[in-house]
């Protein structure tokens, strides 16, 4: 091969290699106060999706711990949780469906949760490790027009957050999509190779807001 081609295939496979800078979000301590709000690519008018993050947190114990909040007026759209029991959940306006899976650590852990309206298939993925599937809320459309919080549990739009329900740790590389991704994809992501970004949330350009006590680091993948 010509060496320009050489370089050339040198750039690209560092470019697939990943060190791609990434944000990654702290919150320190438990507060009422502090979030992130993100700002999504297009409403989360949903029939399917997955969502994905990468979490590390030391809270233990009866307590829950809020993952994802996408509050409407009237409803908890899509939030995500750790129950009191160690249990993880996520609740699409009205009851939860659960997954008994090991607990979150403070080992920073993938997690994925994907559910399908069309046959109500629900599932939970940690690292590459998938759950049993359950089934839940069939033909369910989650709506447009509410906002998505990191840190804490909105009760109403927007705020009554309860500081036993805020997240503490580590959360970042958070991307969602608007149908279920396949296990391969899941599992490729799972080791930062480059899958297709989110196309509601991509962590690589999203805009997000912070509220209170916040950090921002910037790390790699
Ligand atoms: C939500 O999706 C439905 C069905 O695809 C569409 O008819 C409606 O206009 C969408 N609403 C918004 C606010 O995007
Ligand atoms: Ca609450």
């Amino acid at each position: 091969m010509r060496l320009p081609a050489v370089l050339f295939l040198i750039a690209i496979s560092r470019a697939m290699a990943g060190s791609v800078p990434i944000r990654t979000l702290v919150f320190p301590s438990e507060t009422s106060t502090s979030y992130v709000e993100m700002v999504p690519l297009k409403p989360l008018n949903l029939t399917a999706f997955t969502l994905c993050m990468r979490v590390a947190t030391e809270l233990k114990g009866e307590r829950k711990v809020i993952l994802f909040a996408y509050r409407t007026k009237y409803y908890d759209a899509l939030n995500v949780w750790r129950e009191p029991d160690g249990r993880y959940s996520f609740y699409l306006s009205g009851d939860g469906v659960m997954f008994s899976v090991p607990d979150l650590g403070a080992l920073q852990t993938h997690l994925c949760v994907t559910w399908d309206s069309r046959s109500g298939a629900a599932a939970l993925f940690m690292d590459e490790r998938k759950s049993l599937t359950k089934f839940y809320k069939k033909g369910h459309t989650i709506p447009p027009g509410g906002k998505v919080l990191l840190g804490q549990d909105p009760d109403s739009f927007l705020g009554d957050f309860e500081a036993k329900q805020s997240f503490v740790g580590k959360i970042f590389d958070v991307n969602m999509w608007d149908s279920v991704l396949s296990d391969s994809t899941i599992k490729d992501m799972v080791s930062g190779k480059r899958v297709p970004r989110g196309n509601i949330f991509d962590w690589e350009t999203i805009q997000f807001r912070t509220n209170g006590e916040v950090e921002v680091l910037n790390t790699e993948l």
